[in-house]
């Protein structure tokens, strides 16, 4: 509410709106009710309402009301294109472009942008659970023609037993591998192979930091046109463990479980469990610690001492 008062030039309720974040935030209790709320100096009856009105829905209906302007719709509409950011959005719309047509014809696009747009009815579609799992069959077949020991696990939403997914995470492992060993099958071998095919129908370009540990990009079964955004992740055998944690998410259960790691002076992440990990000011990272264990998912629990989550028990 108060970025939106600051966009519309509404000073005072932007810098309400501001005080009272900062009051809440200084509270060492969880708000939960009106009139918690109303007794914290600065926070007023309406303000006290919305508060209430989050805690108990988890939304707020006059935030809701602010996206009616075609501005706010544009915004909403650009940033959920594929490989479009907020600063991207904001400058198309303060041009003046308000459609995905708009963008066709007058954004200068990159080529995922161009994807994004051109599939963009199906890649908001959700994706079926057995759909999900037929892509990976496909995956798995053209993998295993070329390494009959490595192996293919759909992670994700699918793995925490959702019955359709936003996209498919296809982890690629083997025991003994190393993520240049899968690098290089998939890259050389299973993708061309899958372009042939018909069944990869393009690939995405992914940040450079990510470049060496996986390859996005979108399939369709040979008997549909509705192309899928797809992910194919490398893990090398002494990772997976960490990588299925990691990859399985969802990421609300990521977070907390590598705090909890970190409060007990260790580190997780996709590649492993880290103890002896330095810590300075802000809890920043002074060293990489030594690895405790990143093959097995559940001795990743033990040793963290959280009793075993089930995939499906991490929809945080
Ligand atoms: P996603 O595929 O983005 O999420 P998802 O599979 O849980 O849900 P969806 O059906 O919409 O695809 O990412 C896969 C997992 O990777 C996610 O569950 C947790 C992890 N992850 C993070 O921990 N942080 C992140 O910012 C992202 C993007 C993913
Ligand atoms: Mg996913």
């Amino acid at each position: 509410m108060a970025s939106y008062y600051e966009r519309t030039a509404d000073h005072w309720r932007t810098i309400s709106y501001r005080k009272a974040i900062s009051a809440l935030r200084q509270q060492t209790t969880h708000i939960k009710t009106k009139a918690q709320a109303l007794a914290i100096q600065g926070i007023g009856e309406r303000l006290a309402d919305k508060i209430e009105e989050i805690v108990t829905t988890g939304r707020l209906q006059r935030l809701e009301n602010t996206s009616l302007t075609p501005e706010d719709r544009a915004l909403q509409l650009f940033l959920s294109v594929y490989g479009v950011g907020i600063a991207q959005a904001s400058r198309w719309v303060a041009r003046g472009l308000y459609t995905l047509e708009d963008l066709k014809t007058k954004a200068d696009l990159t080529r995922n942008q161009r994807i994004g747009v051109e599939r963009y009815d199906d890649f908001r579609q959700r994706i079926p659970r057995e759909e999900v799992a037929a892509h990976e069959e496909i995956v798995r077949q053209a993998v295993q023609e070329g390494d009959p020991d490595m192996q293919t696990i759909i992670a994700g939403s699918y793995r925490r037993g959702a019955p359709t997914s936003g996209d498919i995470d296809v982890i690629i492992t083997k025991p003994g591998a190393t993520v240049e060993t899968i690098r290089s099958l998939v890259m050389e071998t299973v993708v061309p192979k899958l372009v042939r095919q018909g069944f990869i129908k393009a690939s995405l370009a992914t940040s450079s930091r990510n470049e060496g540990s996986k390859w996005h990009g979108a399939s369709a079964l040979p008997d549909r046109d509705v192309w899928r955004r797809i992910d194919l992740l490398f893990v090398p055998g002494d990772e997976i463990g960490a990588a299925l944690l990691y990859f399985t998410g969802n990421d609300i259960f990521n977070r907390s479980i590598r705090l909890l790691a970190s409060k007990k002076g260790m580190c997780l992440n996709q590649h492993g469990l880290y103890k002896n990990v330095l810590r300075g000011a802000q809890r920043v990272k002074a060293n990489q610690g030594c690895l405790v264990e990143g093959r097995d998912e559940r001795r990743i629990f033990e040793i963290l001492g959280v009793p075993w989550r089930p995939p499906e028990h991490r929809n945080c």
